[in-house]
């Protein structure tokens, strides 16, 4: 049982697709238990698709307590509301418990997707009155810059980031070159694989188990690839993990020398990985996620110095229409010649950022003030 006191917030998580939305909730509901000391019911629609990211969750149950977060289903017509509501991501409350979050006066808050664009100072934490109810929802956009409301960072970051990654790595591959694999299968990972094949460094690619393994066993002939197995071509040194837990990601994260991340999630745990990283935004129509890449790269690299390079790599992994095959592969190689100047960059913009206030506490700030 629970022995927290504090104020009650709710979180509603709707799993549209992927592990970000339930992973951004997770991450954020455990925090504002852990270092805010609230009591948080975390609603979540799909209890099976969330299960991957909490293993420890009972999908036969209705309500659970998992690290002191209150797990539940959709919410039936008489629950009463938090004295905060958080939607994630636009994901629609029920109209029941809209009609109950008028008499218990709670603070409607909106959690937006992440991104650097500079229009999200703007609108961020802007009020939207709701047409017929007597309720008001504030938006809330994390983001970057000072003006946003920040990034998801949990208070010991910066301790785990200086220690030593305990992600456990044969020593036979010791010496190699790490790097992390986690994409859309859209990306041009065949021609990724054929750059590390004949690079002038042993390479191990750690690939935690997604939607990109069958494209993998494809490319190396296979009818299946299972977690455990090892495929090795040239330099490349190709080992399948399982789906990892949060917390193993992240040290896996800490552990490579690149990462390949995508989405929401896991683009920021490689940001605070500090370590050079690929990432891959969520495929979006009229090619909106290049607008949000660019205004990343635009951000991030504001001051590297061969940003040129940086810029090439990330449009030619996450454009469709992409250059010939032998500029391709060059990519590759000149992008990894830069490495060493990469990660002392990134460390550097990775240590900026985590100086600025968190997420869950300006969040908390911010609905305080309501
Ligand atoms: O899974 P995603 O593609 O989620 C996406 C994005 O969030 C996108 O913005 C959103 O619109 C869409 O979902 C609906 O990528 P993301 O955000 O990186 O989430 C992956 C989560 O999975 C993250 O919390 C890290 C976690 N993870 C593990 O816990 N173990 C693993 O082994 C791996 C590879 C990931």
């Amino acid at each position: 049982m629970s022995n927290l006191t504090g104020k009650r917030w709710d979180i509603f998580c709707r799993i549209v697709d992927n592990f970000g939305d339930i992973g951004v909730c997770w991450r954020l509901s455990q925090q504002l238990v852990l270092e805010h000391q609230l009591r948080v019911r975390l609603f979540i629609d799909d209890f099976t698709a969330a299960s991957k990211i909490i293993p420890q969750l009972n999908i036969s149950k209705q309500s659970q307590l998992v690290n002191d977060v209150e797990i539940c289903t959709w919410p039936a017509p008489e629950i009463i509301p938090a004295d905060v509501v958080i939607e994630t991501f636009a994901c629609a409350l029920p109209d029941a418990y809209m009609q109950q979050m008028q008499v218990s006066k709670s603070v409607w808050i909106n959690l937006e997707y992440l991104s650097a664009e500079t229009w999200v100072g703007d609108f961020h934490a802007r009020p939207s009155p709701h047409a017929s109810l007597a309720l008001t929802k504030y938006y809330y956009f994390p983001g970057f810059r000072d003006d946003t409301g920040g990034l998801i960072r949990e208070a010991n970051i910066a301790d785990k980031t200086a220690c030593h990654s305990d992600f456990h790595v044969n020593a036979k591959y010791e010496d190699a070159l790490k790097i992390s694999l986690f994409c859309y299968s859209h990306a041009p990972i065949h021609h990724l694989l054929t750059a590390l094949q004949v690079c002038n460094h042993e390479v191990l690619l750690l690939v935690p188990q997604s939607s990109i393994l069958p494209e993998i066993a494809r490319l190396f002939g296979k009818a299946s690839l299972e977690a455990g197995e090892t495929l090795i071509r040239g330099n490349l040194n190709l080992q399948v993990l399982p789906f990892l837990s949060q917390a193993d990601y992240d040290k896996l994260l800490r552990a490579c020398d690149l990462n390949f991340v995508r989405g929401e999630d896991s683009w920021v745990r490689a940001i605070w990985a500090g370590k050079p990283f690929i990432w891959q935004p969520y495929l979006q129509s009229e090619n909106t996620h290049l607008k949000k890449l660019n205004a990343f790269l635009a951000f991030f690299y504001q001051n590297f110095e061969q940003k040129q390079m940086l810029w090439e790599a990330h449009q030619y992994w996450s454009t469709e229409d992409r250059p010939a095959k032998q500029v391709e592969n060059d990519t590759w190689q000149r992008y990894l010649g830069l490495l060493p100047a990469i990660k002392t960059y990134t460390q550097t913009q990775s240590r900026q950022l985590a100086a600025q206030p968190d997420l869950a506490a300006k969040l908390v700030i911010f609905c305080n003030k309501l």
